[in-house]
């Protein structure tokens, strides 16, 4: 997010769909969305000064992207936030995980192999593989508390606004230099819709930058707006679970396209029906991230699959993360094998 002040030239420039915010002279904070392209020029954003009106003396305008925000020990999901949810699909929050908070998970990915020994392949329908690993319920370690922290899991709860969350299911996604598969156009309801959960507005999937992701090493692609379509049709494509590829032409010329480029420990939060997919990684740069899924305790799964059934998170205060020094037992995470997978063929 782009913070510019009044006086410095922050016209002439073209923006796509943007938020302004703002502080009135009465010190109130309001926040503006202009979607779509719009060109600020120098009149025009004279004329933005005049339509929103009565501007502090020293007012700090913060032009960002829609849906876009910074997390601080004060961050709260607030009705803008969930607004700008429930209207585009998705909300990206900046600075989500700290130094300190990555150099932990560190501990538990790459100093030992206790997570990582349990990765696995699928095809990408092509010509690559990706890698990743599995787990049903978040466990004690790090990567556990930070699935159940307050910042992550209460977030999640205000967010979707229906009741009490728990874990769905998480993910290590190794996207590696050089070999990293693809994942093709799909919603993440049209699959979990195979495990009998009644709802998609009740899911939701936070994507969590471990290393930096950006067009190179095959960053997140998002439909914005398509999470309002409805469940697509999906079929098998490859190992994996593809949405309908003309329903998806469609859409595309409807809902734009954005690459989600993210900082290690910024997060993207993404209803279960918002169409998404990622390039292949031919880049030097690895890319991991964390997809942390949620549900909730309302729409816990109708038939019985390999996917948790409701059972109690156990949230735990954000500051655990930062105390916690767990980084290799990893007792009762459930590590899925991808044989008891439904939705993916892990021989393809
Ligand atoms: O990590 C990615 O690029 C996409 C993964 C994904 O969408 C999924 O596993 O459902
Ligand atoms: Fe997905």
């Amino acid at each position: 997010m782009e913070t510019i002040s009044k006086s410095s030239s922050w016209y002439n420039a073209i923006f796509h769909d943007i938020k302004v915010t703002y502080t009135t002279r009465d010190n109130r904070r309001r926040v503006k969305i202009y979607t779509g392209i719009t060109y600020i020029r120098e009149k025009s954003c004279r004329y933005s000064f005049g339509t929103v009106g009565n501007l502090a003396r020293n007012s700090v305008l913060s032009f960002g992207m829609d849906g876009e925000y910074t997390f601080s020990e004060t961050f709260s999901v607030t009705e803008e936030i969930r607004d700008s949810y429930n209207r585009i699909g998705f909300i990206i929050i900046r600075n989500f995980l700290d130094k300190e908070e990555l150099a932990l998970i560190k501990k538990a990915l790459e100093e030992s192999d206790s997570i990582t020994k349990h990765a696995y392949e699928l095809s990408d329908g092509v010509d690559r593989r990706s890698k990743m690993v599995l787990w049903r319920h978040p466990g004690n370690d790090i990567t556990g508390i930070m699935a159940r922290s307050e910042k992550l899991a209460g977030s999640i709860e205000k967010l979707l606004g229906h009741g009490e969350i728990y874990h769905w299911g998480s993910k290590l996604m190794m996207k590696e230099a050089k070999t990293g598969g693809r994942h093709l156009w799909h919603q993440d309801y049209g699959y979990w819709y195979q495990n009998g959960c009644l709802f998609p507005d009740h899911l939701t999937t936070a994507f969590i930058a471990y290393d930096r992701c950006n067009k190179e090493n095959g960053c997140l692609q998002i439909l914005k707006g398509s999470h309002k379509a409805g469940r697509i049709e999906h079929t098998f494509v490859g190992g994996q679970t593809g949405a309908d590829v003309t329903r998806v032409e469609e859409l595309m010329k409807v809902c734009p396209l954005q690459y989600v480029e993210l900082q290690p420990g910024d997060a993207l939060i993404f209803h279960s029906n918002l169409i998404h997919r990622s390039d292949k990684n031919d880049s030097e740069q690895r890319r991991w991230a964390f997809l942390i899924s949620y549900n909730t305790k309302a729409n816990s799964p109708v038939i019985s699959t390999f996917a948790p059934a409701y059972v109690p998170l156990n949230k735990v205060p954000t500051s655990a993360i930062k105390s916690c020094s767990n980084f290799t037992d990893m007792t009762g995470k459930a590590f899925l094998d991808p044989k008891d997978d439904i939705t993916v063929k892990a021989d393809a």
